[in-house]
């Protein structure tokens, strides 16, 4: 959706239904020229192209400003300078955008772990699971525009809808820093006008084909015989089209370990040798981890420790626990065992991570006699409270000493498949 430019938007009232809206699609405003703002705050609300300024470079991105003009993504950047000769041309700087977009992306992980990262700036998420801690799909894209906001100075658009091709349709009508939620029953009424070319993966030969069947619209997709469909564009194409234009969209969010485990691990500054600074970092992790599992609604059936000395030898112990568990006192209790084990004995340590592994669908199964019914109402009042005022807002009272200084923050092992 990069060369809207904006004059369409479309964006969603306080009081739009949103129920079942639970995929997100979140993606950033014009991205590499917004990095490039930060920098410059003077040339905010010029008409600011990012490219090489050599023969043959294309434009990667540019400002709305400049997209009034007719300039777009992937155009040569001597037209573009023929649209829009007052247009001020800044090199790319790749690396800035991959640290930008790192942190986002981290903002999404903390948010749920259903995450679907698609490109450097957008990704789907599944919200689900998370309504129960931070609210209604519109509540959450709000929270996710918020913190982005908050954290790098950037915006974002986001749409919220039943189906992933719902949402990112949504996204893109949203622009720039916008929401639109597409309500499930409005479906229809929402993808009937469009025009054939918003069918995902419509373009060149096929959007010919289907205009040689007079089909103009995504109605008229969704209306014309499937056989008569089938002939045109072929049997693959032409299920998957009815699908997408009849508003079926079966495909669901993959996250890139489809969540085999969650973790968290921290990287100090200073290597650290006292074990209770250690076993009280445990504590720490294990809290964010506990607090991931149950945002995602799974519970872990095995727990990993890793470790790393200042040498750079790494090691990496696991176990099961009796119990399948979102309880992060429960994970804590075991990635300490296994830390005792190890027997570290005064050798400096430079990193430590707890992983919440074997990860299965829904409620630990309760016994009559729940013995960690009071663990799991305290945590699940953290989650609350967190849900409302930030991951940092509330630690456990074990917590509340000072910390070692860490290199780079917590990281998120299990997402990035380290
Ligand atoms: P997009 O999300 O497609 O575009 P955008 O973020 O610049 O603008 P918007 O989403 O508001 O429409 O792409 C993200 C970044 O990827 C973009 O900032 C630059 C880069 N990119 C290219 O380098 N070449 C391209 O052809 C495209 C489409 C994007
Ligand atoms: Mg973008």
């Amino acid at each position: 959706m990069s060369r809207q430019d904006g004059r369409a938007r479309r964006i969603s009232g306080d009081d739009v239904d949103d129920t079942g809206a639970h995929i997100l699609h979140v993606d950033l405003d014009a991205f590499f020229a917004s990095v490039e703002l930060l920098d410059r705050p003077d040339l905010r609300g010029k008409p600011v192209i990012v490219g090489g300024r050599e023969g043959r470079s294309v434009v990667t991105t540019a400002t709305y400003e400049a997209r009034a003009y007719g300039v777009g993504s992937a155009m040569p950047m001597a037209r573009a300078l023929q649209l829009c000769p007052k247009a001020i041309v800044v090199s790319p700087r790749h690396e800035l955008y991959r640290l930008y977009s790192k942190r986002v992306m981290s903002i999404f992980d903390d948010i749920t772990p259903m995450v679907e990262k698609l490109s450097i700036d957008e990704a789907f998420l599944d919200v689900y699971g998370a309504r129960r801690l931070l609210g209604s799909p519109a509540a959450i894209a709000r929270l996710i525009r918020q913190r982005v906001y908050d954290d790098t100075g950037l915006t974002c658009s986001v749409g919220a809808a039943e189906t992933k091709f719902v949402a990112k349709l949504a996204s893109g009508m949203a622009k720039p820093d916008g929401v639109l939620v597409v309500p499930p029953a409005q479906t229809q009424e929402f993808l009937r006008p469009l025009p054939i070319r918003a069918l995902a993966g419509v373009g060149g030969k096929t959007e010919e084909a289907l205009q040689r069947l007079g089909l103009r619209t995504v109605a008229d997709v969704a209306e014309i015989p499937i056989g008569a469909l089938r002939s045109a564009v072929g049997d693959a194409s032409a299920t998957r089209l009815h699908e997408l234009a009849s508003g079926r969209d079966p495909r669901q969010i993959v996250t890139e370990q489809s969540e085999k485990s969650i973790g968290h691990e921290i990287t100090f500054h200073d290597d650290v040798v006292d074990p209770a600074t250690l076993e009280r970092e445990l504590l720490r992790l294990s809290d964010r981890v506990g607090a991931r599992l149950r945002a995602a609604g799974v519970t872990a059936g095995g727990v990993a420790l890793k470790l790393r000395y200042s040498d750079f030898t790494t090691l990496s112990r696991s176990r099961r626990l009796p119990e399948a568990t979102s309880v992060a006192r429960r994970l804590y209790e075991s990635s300490v065992e296994l830390f005792r084990e190890l027997e570290v004995r005064g050798r400096p340590v430079r990193l430590i991570g707890v992983r919440a592994e074997r990860l299965s669908e829904g409620a630990p199964s309760m016994s009559l006699w729940d013995p960690d019914e009071e663990w799991r109402d305290a945590e699940s009042t953290v989650d609350q409270l967190r849900g409302r005022f930030g991951v940092d807002a509330v630690t456990s009272a074990s917590l509340l000493t000072p910390r070692p200084s860490t290199a780079g923050g917590t990281r998120h092992p299990g997402q990035r498949g380290t």
